[in-house]
């Protein structure tokens, strides 16, 4: 789309809409940056933009006369589609769009797109580390240049050195990088179920879906939405694109099976040429069985199989990542690398180089013979489940945060022997304890702040034991983001007293 003059309205002032503020005045648009919370201080979200002070910026209300001047609207991530403003701009019949469908639509090179409901920051930073240091590799090496479309070749003649983007929900605005964006770079975006609601030509090259299980059924009301969300992701993929799915998640199974358009998992056939009704290729991964073109986990070890021949990869424990979840990721991010045609020694050179992101499963120290584990990331009931599989030892558990509607019996089932303590916090505290208490969990503590909540943990806890953050609950309410939380968490533990 081309903005010059466009009247662009967009809306929610957070980080991403500042960013798609930036984009359209630099592609020729008349952004108005609007946030309903009357609140904000109107110099603070100017400041942010690039225009500073002169930035067009509402809080509060939305005028008439604006409404009656807009030719696009964009939505933030945390805008609902169906809120009430978003709801009467459609009405009016204005074309409305995400942040993410405005960078791709100006955005060059190819593109890697990766959600589900867990796993996807680990699984876009591994990637993006495998880009990187494999296009690194290129500028290393004299002569010899990436080229962007293929990446696994090589082209001597070629001007640039492609560059990777790490974008997206990951907390890296697309909007803020995809103007700087040329043919030869490669991006690589985490993108959440939100951002897929607005896409319209939204196309990635190398998809992922990684898994689904309940998560923001306050924002998508049903499960069929947000599977249908997630879906979306491959709304634009064409046979010439690769779609990497969980064979172990019974609905992307099927979903896999209907856009490979096969009946079973055997007939599946990478080939485009060869491949009748498909709409893109897709590989599967498995945690729990032989699959026919994809990568599986049997006995320690990852093996890729590529029509029918098989190849072990690398055995997990060179990996440093917790979790057979993380095995499961490490798996996307190599058939995602593999699709992109990097070469497999570069790529599990990589993978054994990758160390846990941020906030997922992070070791952060021990203290008094105490392992802390910063699990902020853990924002929905599955995500904490993979976290207290991942502890080998007793646990003292920190639950609890913003309602999201989820319901948390998996959660306490999977408790087992191994969490011995759980201390709430937040606004779903009373609906975790009424629940882990018709589980017959009765261990339980309640705590007002995560400083008491550390506190707690600290008292209860002994020699040999693990503390872990993963509260199964997103941040919100408490805290501006679970980042935050989780920074906050780690201050908390390296401040407790070292001796007793
Ligand atoms: N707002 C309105 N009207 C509304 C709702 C919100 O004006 O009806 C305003 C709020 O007052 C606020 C602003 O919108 O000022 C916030 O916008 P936002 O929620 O889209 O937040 P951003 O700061 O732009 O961050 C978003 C993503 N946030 C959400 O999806 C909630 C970030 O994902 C993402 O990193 C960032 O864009 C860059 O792409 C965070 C997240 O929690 C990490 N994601 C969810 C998750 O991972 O579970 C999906």
């Amino acid at each position: 789309m081309d903005y010059r003059g466009k009247n662009a309205l967009i809306i929610g002032a957070g980080i991403s809409g500042v960013a798609a503020y930036d984009l359209l005045l630099r592609a020729g648009a008349n952004p108005i940056l609007y946030d309903s919370n009357s609140t904000l201080n109107i110099t603070d979200v100017r400041n942010k933009t690039c225009e500073k002070e002169k930035a067009n910026v509402i809080l509060g209300d939305l005028p008439v006369a604006i409404k009656n001047s807009l030719d696009l609207v964009v939505l933030s991530p945390g805008v609902p589609t169906d809120t009430g403003l978003a709801l009467e701009l459609r009405a009016r019949g204005l074309y409305i769009t995400g942040e993410i469908e405005l960078a791709y639509s100006v955005a060059k090179g190819r593109l890697i797109a990766i959600t589900g409901t867990n796993g996807k920051t680990t699984t876009t930073a591994l990637v993006g580390k495998i880009v990187a240091d494999y296009l690194y590799s290129f500028k290393e090496n004299s002569g010899q240049h990436a080229d962007g479309k293929e990446i696994g070749d090589t082209n001597p003649n070629k001007k640039h050195h492609g560059t990777t983007y790490v974008v997206g929900n990951i907390g890296i605005p697309y909007t803020s990088v995809a103007l700087a964006t040329n043919e030869e770079d490669i991006t690589v975006a985490e993108i959440s179920s939100f951002q897929l609601e607005t896409i319209h030509d939204f196309h990635p090259n190398v998809s992922a879906i990684l898994n689904i299980t309940p998560d923001h059924l306050n924002r998508h009301h049903t499960m069929e939405n947000y599977i249908q969300a997630k879906e979306d992701i491959t709304l634009n993929q064409t046979a010439a694109d690769t779609c990497v799915l969980n064979y172990e998640d019974e609905v992307l199974r099927a979903f896999g099976l209907k856009i490979s358009g096969k009946k079973t998992v055997e007939e599946n056939d990478d080939n485009p040429a060869t491949a009748g009704g498909m709409k893109c290729r897709v590989r599967f991964f498995s945690s729990a069985q032989k699959v026919e073109n994809g990568c599986y986990y049997k006995d320690e070890y990852i093996y890729i199989v590529r029509d029918g021949a098989e190849e072990k990869l690398m055995n997990i424990h060179d990996m440093n990542l917790l979790g057979m979840h993380n095995v499961e990721n490490v798996m996307a991010a190599i058939l995602m690398a593999d699709a992109m045609h990097i070469p497999m020694e570069k790529i599990l050179e990589s993978v054994k180089g990758f160390k846990a992101v941020e906030h997922r499963i992070e070791f952060v120290e021990n203290v008094r013979g105490v392992d802390y584990y910063n699990d902020s990331k853990g924002t929905n009931p599955d995500a904490a489940i993979k976290a207290v599989l991942a502890m080998n030892r007793p646990t003292v558990l920190i639950g609890g945060g913003y309602d999201k509607e989820s319901t948390y019996d998996e959660w306490i089932e999977s408790f087992g022997t191994k969490v011995k303590a759980l201390v709430l916090l937040g606004q779903t505290a009373d609906k975790i304890e009424a629940c882990a208490r018709s589980h017959g969990f009765t261990n339980i503590y309640r705590v007002e702040s995560l400083e008491e909540a550390v506190e707690k943990c600290a008292s209860l806890a002994e020699d040999g034991d693990a503390v872990l953050l993963s509260p199964a609950c997103a941040s919100w309410g408490m805290f501006p983001n679970y980042e935050v939380r989780g920074t906050m968490f780690k201050e908390l533990v390296r401040n407790l007293p070292k001796i007793q």
